[in-house]
């Protein structure tokens, strides 16, 4: 990596640049009426920074320049300022804050201070921005790269005006080199890009604080590109997530990565491909992970990313700054606050895997002489500044240790990826495998009148991961109730399915100012819909027997990233509803279902299951909630007593299961005509434990009669008969 020095061309572009008035941006709020409202406001390009009720009205927080406004005000938002412009600084005269060019103690001056007096301390430079600053990258340990260590990176300030995150990084970086133990120091190679976008946090010292872009000219009058919406990963696939239009906010660019501040990450991917990767941003107080593109889009190794991230319930980043109204940052996937597009850590993710996090940090509320809060503009405190670094450095380290095998990732709240299992049975089946697991394998699913049907899977390809791939059934599969992954080892069946239908045993809670049954469903007629603060409490469910009890649940909510006191609360309860304990926590905005495994080890054996839906002011809908079990009990009636069975009998569909108990040599199937003719000769080995007759193979249908199964396995001979009544055979 080359060391590069601004050109004469970025020299004169500088000089240029000043000459031009700086655009005055300051804060604004607008009235917005709910989602419909917020995604207009995205459509036109801005990126709503808060959320508030002012007056009984939600109110977005923007940022507005003159034109911006003018904007806003033909299309009939009424603009109101929520505090004046903050006046550019005269000079880069903050006790914490420091601009990138200050010299002595600025962004640069210091990290070449700390490389020549540290030998752990190494600084290169991986591309140049539009105004030829360096895109420095700090290399901490070993100056070399070894593709024996894992890369690890973090980085701060893709938008401008949020320098907290810059201290972040800078913090990290001191902290990295001074204290982190040295064996771990020894086996990653670990990178931070403190300022990734060094025009734009220049231009926020020099000329206006609450810039957000690059400084690109956009030849038509406007400058600056979004560094968060051009990489090239769903780069501008709708005008909510980005725009493209160059005034806004959230500019995409003219192209997918046609920034050089985006080239240089992307050619630093890919020269170190990170494992794993953090980017610092403020200031909502979340971790999220991808995807982000679109509503209710899971990631394949979403488990992995709530090992590390913690889930609502058991949080990873606690936020102990003491204007904070929440006591920790919210994990939940980028859609949970809004969608993006072009942005960072899809883009790492899909283009390399990498477990990449955007952590939101936290900004504090109240400035003691406004009342208001600090939002972009942290207070120039390094106190204040030193909790959300403490703060963040227990995922930071999380992060670093789990580069080494992240399938075995430990979060600060203690949790770790989840193995393979069944996410969902029904209506639409998932299943999460290892990423290394063969591909397409068949699902034998059981429907709610026992018919079994056979189903293919597939994993699309933004479903294959890192460590995990989801795989969906290709069909419909209407009313199953047990699902077997055949070959993967895996079973589930529902032991209650409940959605609100007509003539479900009845949940209580229901009724006049409590959950209402809605037509907004996600399957059947009916979904649960409750938007105030009521209990959703399901009938008594009796699992005695049990093991490896799970709730499989779909929902969707209609919260807010800048409402998280509006919380959706899941509890379980094993005693008829004596004693509950909460299993799972949603907050933030879900306008698209999508499926929630809470596992239940509270549930085994207990004869009077309950859960319960408790709801914070949260909108919220619940569809298709089941208690399911991982047994393949289902699928194995007289095997369970040392026998073979078979599915159906007399067979009326084209597939046909015969399951016996797993011996430890392989087992022998025959299928033989009643004349003795045999059809089918064939060997399973261990595990597997069943066969699929496909009545079609071959093209030919199977004619109907009485057939002969015999199963040998481990000495013991097994013969069924077997009768085929399809109709039209
Ligand atoms: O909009 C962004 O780029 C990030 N927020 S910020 O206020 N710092 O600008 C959030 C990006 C995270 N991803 C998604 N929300 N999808
Ligand atoms: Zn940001």
């Amino acid at each position: 990596m080359a060391r590069r020095t601004p050109g004469l061309l970025a020299l004169l572009l500088l000089a240029a640049g000043s000459a031009v008035a700086a655009q005055e941006l300051r804060l604004a709020q607008v009235p917005v009426s709910g989602r419909a409202g917020l995604d207009s406001l995205a459509r036109l390009g801005f990126e709503v920074a808060d959320l508030r009720t002012v007056a009984g009205q939600l109110t977005a927080v923007i940022v507005v320049s003159t034109q911006t406004e003018r904007l806003l005000a033909a299309r009939g938002y009424p603009v109101a300022a929520v505090e004046a412009a903050p006046a550019a600084p005269a000079a880069d005269t903050f006790k914490v804050f420091r601009s990138f060019d200050k010299p002595g103690t600025g962004i640069r001056a210091t990290l070449a201070a700390w490389a020549a007096a540290d030998t752990l301390i190494h600084v290169d430079s991986v591309g140049a921005s539009i105004e030829g600053r360096p895109i420095l990258a700090v290399k901490i340990g070993d100056p070399g790269d070894s593709p024996a260590r894992p890369n690890v990176l973090f980085m701060g300030t893709h938008h401008a005006r949020e320098w907290v995150s810059t201290e972040m990084a800078m913090r990290l970086i001191r902290w990295l080199a001074d204290s982190l133990p040295r064996p771990l120091l020894a086996s990653r190679d670990i990178w931070v890009i403190p300022v990734e976008n060094p025009d734009g946090y220049q231009y926020t010292f020099t000329a206006s604080r609450l810039w957000r872009k690059n400084r690109r000219p956009n030849g038509d009058g406007t400058f600056g590109v979004d560094p968060n919406r051009n990489y090239p990963a769903f780069w501008g696939v709708d005008n909510d997530g980005s725009s493209p239009v160059p005034g806004t906010e959230i500019y995409r660019g003219p192209a997918p990565g046609s920034e050089p501040e985006t080239q240089a990450v992307m050619a630093f991917h890919a020269a170190h491909p990170p494992v794993l990767a953090i980017s610092y941003h403020s200031y909502t107080g979340l971790v999220l992970y991808p995807y982000g593109f679109r509503y209710g889009e899971l990631a394949p190794d979403q488990t992995v990313f709530q090992a590390l991230a913690g889930t609502d319930l058991r949080p990873a980043v606690r936020d102990s700054l003491p204007a904070s109204t929440l006591s920790a940052y919210h994990p939940g996937d980028g859609w949970t606050l809004y969608t993006t597009n072009g942005e960072y850590t899809d883009w790492a993710y899909r283009a390399f895997g990498t477990i990449a996090f955007t952590t939101e940090l936290t900004s504090g509320c109240c400035t003691p002489d406004s009342g208001l809060y600090y939002g972009f503009v942290f207070p120039d405190d390094s106190a204040l500044v030193d909790r959300v670094f403490r703060d963040n450095l227990p995922l930071a380290l999380a992060v670093i240790a789990a580069a080494g095998d992240p399938a075995t990732a430990q979060g600060p709240s203690g949790l770790r990826p989840a193995g393979a299992r069944i996410e969902s049975v029904w209506p639409e089946v998932r299943i999460s495998l290892a990423a290394a697991a063969p591909a397409p394998f068949s699902l034998s699913v059981r429907t709610a009148s026992g018919q079994m049907v056979t189903r293919n899977a597939r994993a699309d390809s933004l479903w294959r991961g890192r460590l995990r791939n989801s795989w969906r059934s290709d069909l419909s599969t209407d009313a199953a109730r047990a699902l077997r992954v055949d070959g993967a080892g895996l079973a589930a069946e529902l032991v209650t399915i409940a959605g609100a239908e007509d003539g479900e045993p009845a949940w209580t809670g229901t009724g006049v100012g409590g959950w209402t049954r809605t037509s907004d469903a996600l399957v059947g007629r009916y979904a649960w819909y409750e938007a105030g603060n009521d209990t959703l409490t399901s009938p008594v469910v009796d699992l005695r027997g049990r093991t490896r009890v799970w709730l499989q649940l779909w929902t969707k909510y209609a919260g807010s990233g800048f409402a998280l006191q509006q919380r959706g609360q899941v509890q379980f309860s094993p005693d008829s509803g004596r004693t509950w304990s909460d299993v799972a926590a949603l907050a933030g905005s879900s306008p698209a279902w999508y499926p929630v495994r809470v596992d239940l080890p509270a549930a085994a054996g207990a004869a009077g299951a309950r859960v319960r839906f408790v709801d914070h002011g949260l909108p919220w809908w619940l569809d298709a909630v089941g208690v399911a079990t991982d047994s393949t009990a289902a699928f194995q009636l007289i095997a369970a007593a040392g026998g073979a069975d078979v599915s159906e009998n007399p067979v009326k569909g084209d597939q046909v299961v015969i399951s016996w108990a797993a011996g430890a040599a392989p087992a022998r199937v025959g299928i033989y005509t009643f004349t003795g003719e045999r059809l089918i000769a064939t060997t399973v080995a261990p595990p597997n434990n069943e066969y699929v007759w496909d009545l079609t193979a071959g093209g030919r249908r199977m004619p109907n009669g009485a057939y002969l199964v015999v199963v040998q396995v481990d000495g013991r001979v097994f013969r069924r008969r077997l009768f085929l009544t399809r109709t039209g055979a």
